[in-house]
C-alpha cells in the first residue's frame, strides 16, 4: 500500500475511534457497510436500522459535492451536524428511495424524520440553497430513476423536526444562484422534452403571498435551442456589463455542441445566444466547454473554425482552430484563437496574423503537429512555421532528431517539445521565445 493510503487509513481509524456526538463530515462511502464498524458510524447505522428496519440498501448521490449515502450537515443551524441518509427498502422494486434525517441528542443518535423521494436513485444534494429565506438553509435533493433522463427535484426545509417539501420540479439539469441579486437564491431549471426535441429554462423563486406563507413558483422561462440531447455544464459568470449570466453547454442531436447564454432582462429570463428560428447560435464539434480561457474574469465560449485546406476532407480528418468568443455589447467577439488539443492537454495561442493564413498538419508517425503558411499548392519547408511534438513515457526518444527541439513543458507522463524551423522563409515566422510563451498546458 502506498504511503498516502496508509496515512489516510490511520486518519480514518483515529477519527472513528472517538465516541459520542461530534461534527463529522468524512465521506464514509464504502465503510458504512463494512462488518467491523466502530464508534459513531456504527451508532448512526444502528439508529437508522432501529427506525426503518435492517433490510435496507444505501443510496449514493451520483453527482454533485456530496457522494456519500451518509451526508453530514447542520440543517437546523444549531451548531451541530445532523446526518441525511439515503436508502431504499431492499427487495422492494416498486418504492422510491428515501431520506432519513438523524440527529445526535444527549449523546445518542436517533432518527428524526423519514421522507420518500421522487425516484429510486439520488442524483444530487445541495445544502444552503437559501431559496425561501425563512431562516432555514433549504436543501435541494435531485431524485432520478436509473436509465432514464427524467429527474425530479425537491426543495426542502427542516422545520419542527420534519423535512418539509417546499416545492418540486422536473429537471434535466439545475443550478441554484441569486440571479437577480436580491440576496435570495433562485433555482434555474433546465428541462428537455426528448420526444419533440424542445428544451427550456425556468426560474423558480420564492414569492411572498399576502396573508399566507410564501411559495416557490415559476416566475419566468425561455426556450433553449431545438435538438438538445444532453446538458453538459451550467456555468455561472458575469458579462462585461457586470450582469449575472449562466452559460449552458449542451450536446445537440447532430453530435455538435452549443452554448447558450441566459440572463435576466427586466425580470424576464432571456437567451442571448439563440437565433430567431431556434437554431443554435454557436456550434462546435468537440467537447470543449465554456470557460474563462484567458483568466480575465469573464467566461468565453469556444467555437470551431476549420484550418485552411480542410474544407474538402472528411470530418474525422479535419483539424479545427478554436475561437474563444466573449459576449459584449449584444454580440460576440473573438478574444483568442487557439490550436486547442484537449486530447493531449495543451493549447497554442495563434498569433492574430496567422488566423486564416496558417494551417496545420498532423504527422502520426512522430505524433507531431506542423504549422505552415497556407498555400493551395500544399505544404513546403520554406513556409513551415512551428512544430509541436508530444512524447509519452516509454516512447522511443530519438535524441539526434530532437536536438533542434526545445522541451517546453510536461503533463503526467507527456513531454511537450517545440521547434521553430530556422530555415523558414515565411513572413509569418515567429521567434522560439514567442512560440514558447504561446504554449500552455490545459
Ligand atoms: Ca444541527
Ligand atoms: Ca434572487
Ligand atoms: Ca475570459
Amino acid at each position: 500500500m502506498k504511503k498516502a493510503g496508509v496515512l489516510l487509513l490511520c486518519l480514518v481509524c483515529v477519527l472513528f475511534s472517538f465516541t459520542g456526538c461530534r461534527d463529522l463530515s468524512l465521506d464514509v462511502e464504502g465503510l458504512i457497510q463494512a462488518p467491523q464498524l466502530t464508534g459513531e458510524q456504527k451508532d448512526i447505522y444502528q439508529a437508522l436500522q432501529a427506525a426503518v428496519g435492517s433490510n435496507i440498501t444505501l443510496k449514493y448521490p451520483k453527482t454533485g459535492d456530496y457522494r456519500s449515502a451518509f451526508v453530514f450537515w447542520d440543517i437546523d443551524g444549531d451548531g451541530t451536524q445532523e446526518v441525511l441518509v439515503f436508502y431504499e427498502n431492499a427487495g422492494d422494486t416498486e418504492q422510491n428511495a428515501r431520506v432519513n434525517v438523524l440527529a445526535c441528542r444527549n449523546g445518542r443518535w436517533a432518527s428524526v424524520c423519514d421522507v420518500a423521494g421522487f425516484g429510486r436513485e439520488v442524483d444530487r444534494v445541495q445544502f444552503d440553497a437559501n431559496v425561501s429565506g425563512q431562516g432555514q438553509c433549504d436543501i435541494v435533493i435531485g431524485w432520478m430513476y436509473e436509465n432514464t433522463s427524467s429527474k425530479s427535484l425537491g426543495v426542502y426545509s427542516f422545520e419542527e423536526n420534519m423535512l418539509k417539501t417546499r416545492t418540486t420540479a422536473d429537471y434535466s439539469s439545475f443550478s441554484v444562484l441569486d440571479f437577480d441579486g436580491d440576496g435570495l437564491n433562485e433555482l434555474l431549471v433546465l428541462t428537455s422534452d426528448y420526444s419533440n426535441m424542445t428544451s427550456n429554462a425556468r426560474i423558480l423563486e420564492y414569492v411572498q403571498q399576502e396573508g399566507r406563507e410564501g411559495s416557490i413558483i415559476e416566475t419566468s422561462s425561455c426556450a433553449l435551442s431545438t435538438g438538445i440531447t444532453q446538458f453538459k455544464q451550467m456555468l455561472e459568470g458575469i458579462l462585461v456589463t457586470g450582469q449575472k449570466a449562466v452559460f449552458v453547454d449542451s450536446v445537440l442531436s447532430s453530435g455538435l455542441m452549443t452554448t447558450e447564454l441566459l440572463v435576466l432582462r427586466d425580470g424576464q429570463l432571456t437567451n442571448l445566444l439563440q437565433n430567431s428560428s431556434g437554431t443554435p447560435y454557436v456550434q462546435r464539434t468537440s467537447d470543449k466547454l465554456s470557460q474563462d480561457i484567458n483568466n480575465d474574469g469573464f467566461i468565453e465560449i469556444p467555437q470551431d473554425q476549420l484550418f485552411p485546406g480542410y474544407e474538402e476532407v472528411s470530418e474525422n480528418e479535419r483539424i479545427y482552430l478554436t475561437r474563444w468568443l466573449l459576449y459584449d455589447a449584444e454580440q460576440t467577439q473573438v478574444v483568442s484563437n487557439m490550436f486547442y488539443n484537449a486530447e493531449e492537454h495543451y493549447y497554442f495561442v495563434l498569433p492574430q496574423e496567422w488566423v486564416g493564413r496558417v494551417t496545420v498538419s498532423f504527422s502520426e508517425e512522430n505524433h507531431e503537429y506542423r504549422f505552415y503558411e497556407y498555400s493551395s499548392e500544399g505544404t513546403s519547408d520554406e513556409r513551415e512555421l512551428l512544430r509541436i511534438r508530444t512524447y509519452v513515457q516509454n516512447e522511443y526518444f530519438n535524441g539526434e532528431q530532437m536536438s533542434q527541439y526545445t522541451l517546453v513543458d510536461n503533463y503526467g507522463t507527456a513531454q511537450y517539445y517545440i521547434m521553430v524551423p530556422p530555415t523558414s522563409q515565411s513572413t509569418l515566422k515567429i521567434e522560439l521565445e514567442q512560440a514558447i510563451s504561446r504554449f500552455a498546458i490545459l
